[in-house]
């Protein structure tokens, strides 16, 4: 890709004219590149102005430096710095070339008056200009300091402003395009441009001109195609637009205490998203994140009490401890250890015992009444793009969740080819292929769900992804479910069969691993684990 110097340089010699747009932080210089501007004017009044200061260097030159570093890194296209007087003499120009080439700004400006300046168009007769030895002494010492032979710097003359005539702002201009100045700004307060055209004639096309026509704004711009001028400053309307659009949206929202009169006056939400990127994370989380993990989120279903007489008189099931953790603990803590941060726990019986703080919460009050799907029910809004289901009584092997998320079917549930039958709460699956041998690695799909041992190739687990279309459809079932009046009473079993009516449900085999901690003799066993 050009360097951003060359890039500038070429503006500035081309002989077209050719324009810089005023910006003054990474928001504005981004909004300058997308309209299509070739370049950006980094102007001190708007950089002062925006930080809360005025225009008399009481920003620090590495203040300055600061907020370039934003503009430079959120776009291509070159800036022209308006360096003020350099921020000191020779020495201190040095210092700053050197500074700008590292943050790849395409040039600098640098005006013939005395630190600490003053605005221009502030008493600008009143303000003493730089000798023209001092000067050229400093746009030599640019020159020689910049490592990149393209690195721009303008000589900026402020004799019309100071009230000098003519003759001395073309002696200038002279002294400072032998010194090695790149171009040649010359800057008039006038509301017409006699300045400007006085000085073009008697200077001809030696060297590039450029020009700040913010007080003669009303003349045309073809004019100044036809007297040979390089470049054109815009040189500080992004600054006053948008002042003029934050005073009205204030006063409204002060007048009004209340957003309804700005909303559609002002850019959505999204807008600002779009200018500072977020599709370009969102793909490079594609590339970059663990596979599947990205915006995977979890929902557990724990809202039972669990019939373990004394020892759920008080807490629910899923605080349980084994091994010194609770169920839910140790589900919360191997999704976060697998990346996934975006838990929410159904609660139900008890839910003060359940103490987390890095996890959101639902509650299903009516939890002794209903069944799983009604605690689904409640967090129906985060099934997202990819999710993962859990019921609040199972423990399982870290590499379980683990193999699970690199599963790229729609919908998979996780089934144990090693199940003996036990109780009657067991949910045993009946496959279109048994397991083999390789555990994960193969792809079979469930044929049915019951409480029957008949035919059953397997037990479900209770751990569920849905993804992409899976999710979607998961959602869309879950509410046509709901709407049935026995819905208080559906299990799992429900919404798997409605399911399999529409789409294909993965089964992803396991041998052990994973308990479901259901009776005083589970909770014995889950210690092994
Ligand atoms: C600036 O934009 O800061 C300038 C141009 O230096 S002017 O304000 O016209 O002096
Ligand atoms: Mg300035």
């Amino acid at each position: 890709m050009k360097k951003k110097t060359t890039f500038l340089r070429e503006l500035i010699t081309s002989p077209d004219l050719t324009f810089l747009m005023e910006a003054h932080h990474g928001l504005s210089a981004k909004i300058v590149e997308e309209t299509g501007f070739s370049g950006i004017w980094a102007s001190g009044l708007s950089i002062s102005a925006q930080l809360g200061v005025r225009d008399n260097n009481e920003a620090s030159w590495t203040q300055v430096l600061d907020v370039l570093e934003f503009m430079s890194d959120a776009t291509t296209i070159p800036i022209l710095l308006d360096g003020d007087t350099g921020y000191g003499n020779f020495n201190n120009m040095r210092r700053l070339v050197h500074k700008l080439e590292q943050r790849e700004i395409g040039g600098v400006c640098i005006e013939d008056k005395l630190f600490p300046k003053t605005n221009s168009f502030i008493d600008g007769e009143a303000q003493p200009l730089a000798s023209v030895e001092e000067f050229c002494g400093k746009i030599k010492a640019a020159k020689d300091s910049q490592k990149d032979a393209d690195f721009v710097v303008v000589a900026r003359t402020e004799a019309f402003i100071a009230g000098w005539g003519l003759s001395e702002a073309i002696r200038r201009a002279e002294a400072y395009r032998k010194a090695g100045a790149d171009a040649i700004l010359v800057h008039s307060k006038k509301s017409n441009d006699s300045d400007i055209v006085a000085f073009m004639n008697e200077w001809g096309n030696r060297h590039p001109v450029v020009i700040v026509p913010t007080k003669y704004f009303s003349v045309p711009t073809e004019k100044f195609e036809r007297m040979g001028i390089s470049t054109v400053i815009w040189a500080n309307h992004n600054i006053r637009s948008s002042i003029q659009a934050m005073q009205v949206t204030c006063q409204k929202i002060f007048q009004d205490r209340s957003l309804v009169h700005v909303e559609d006056k002002i850019v959505s939400v999204a807008e600002v998203f779009r200018i500072q990127g977020a599709e370009e994370l969102k793909e490079a989380e594609k590339r970059y994140l663990p596979k599947n993990v990205a915006n995977t989120n979890a929902i557990i279903l724990a809202a039972t009490q669990g019939k373990f007489g004394e020892l759920t008189r008080e807490i629910p099931k899923t605080m349980l401890e084994i091994g010194g953790r609770s169920i839910l603990g140790r589900q919360i803590d191997t999704m976060n250890a697998e990346g996934i941060r975006d838990i929410t726990v159904v609660r139900g019986f008890a839910p003060d015992k359940i103490p987390f703080t890095n996890v959101q919460y639902r509650l299903n009050e009516d939890f002794a009444q209903t069944r799983e799907l009604s605690s689904l029910y409640l967090a129906l809004d985060k099934i997202s793009h990819s999710t993962i289901l859990t019921y609040g009584d199972i423990i399982f092997k870290p590499y379980v969740l683990h193999e699970l998320l690199q599963d790229e079917n729609e919908i998979t549930i996780v089934v144990d080819a090693d199940f003996t039958p036990r109780d009657p709460h067991q949910d045993f699956i009946v496959t279109d292929k048994t397991y083999q041998q390789n555990l994960f690695t193969e792809d079979a799909k469930m044929l049915k769900i019951s409480n029957e041992i008949n035919g059953a190739t397997g037990e479900f687990i209770g751990l569920i992804k849905v993804h992409g279309q899976g999710a979607t459809l998961l959602k869309s079932t879950m509410e046509e479910l709901a709407r049935q009046e026995n819905f208080s009473k559906m299990t799992l079993h429900h919404l798997f069969q409605e399911l399999l009516k529409k789409t294909e449900i993965a089964v992803k085999f396991i041998k052990g691993s994973w308990m479901d901690v259901d009776t005083l003799v589970d909770l014995q066993n889950a210690k092994e684990l």
